[in-house]
């Protein structure tokens, strides 16, 4: 497979990225699995007070991203990159819902450049200009149905998803394929135990210690159909 896993975010808070030098993330870096650079995009705004945003053509409440800083910093990445193909992800409200299946997607990507957008959002024609072009691909996405300060953290949430799927960054290769089973199946995962097999008078599900795999493997199916039920009463999907 030919796959770079090289990422680029672009955002006016750098800092809000520190997560990525932590645990699975960190450690994927560390290890030169991936490479992950953020960009400050005030660096790339060239009026004299280096604002990024605007208030909006027709009104309305907020500010607006301005077109010229995204441009020059989507630009420079993809020029520093020299790939083929960028995968351009505008993190937003009004996006796609991420899912796992996207991520399993966007694994297989060689350039993914996160724009991060505040305020009421990014000036459309930025989407517009990259989607015609050839040397990109532009999604846009969100991370559920709530509303954020800003696409930061949903780019956290993606790089981890993604970054999991790497080949080589998980320790235990098994836990990938056991959870994207159950994930075809659009099941939610069976409950866990480890030891002590008695804890605050609960004891750890006799079947489990029964070295019965069969009937392991059954009561696991089961348990994660009754969850997957209880968890679509509570939300009516
Ligand atoms: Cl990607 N951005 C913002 N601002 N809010 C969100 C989101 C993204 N996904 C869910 N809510």
């Amino acid at each position: 497979m030919s796959r770079n896993n090289r990422f680029d975010v672009i955002t006016i808070f750098p800092d809000y990225l520190t997560p990525i030098t932590i645990s699975l993330m960190g450690k994927a870096v560390q290890a030169g699995l991936v490479d992950i650079s953020v960009q400050d995009l005030r660096e790339y705004a060239t009026n004299i007070h280096r604002s990024v945003d605007d208030t909006p053509y027709g009104g309305g409440a907020g500010m607006v991203m301005s077109p010229q800083p995204w441009g020059e910093a989507i630009d420079a990445v993809a020029d520093r990159d020299g790939a083929p193909l960028h995968d351009l992800i505008v993190l937003t409200p009004a996006g796609e819902k991420f899912s796992q299946k996207l991520a399993e997607e966007l694994v297989n990507c060689e350039h993914l450049i996160f724009a991060c957008g505040r305020y009421e959002g990014i000036d459309h024609r930025v989407t517009e200009h990259y989607q015609s072009r050839s040397d990109f691909r532009v999604r846009e996405i969100s991370i559920g149905d709530y509303v954020l300060g800003g696409g930061e953290v949903a780019t956290l949430v993606i790089l981890e998803a993604v970054i999991r799927l790497i080949p080589g960054v998980l320790g235990n290769p098994d836990s990938l394929r056991e959870e994207s089973h159950s994930m075809d199946d659009s099941l939610v995962e069976y409950p866990n135990f480890t030891k002590p097999a008695l804890w605050r008078d609960l004891a750890v599900p006799e079947v489990l210690m029964s070295g019965n795999h069969a009937a392991i493997a059954k009561w696991r199916l089961d348990q994660a159909v009754k969850r997957t039920n209880r968890i679509q009463q509570q939300t009516g999907e």
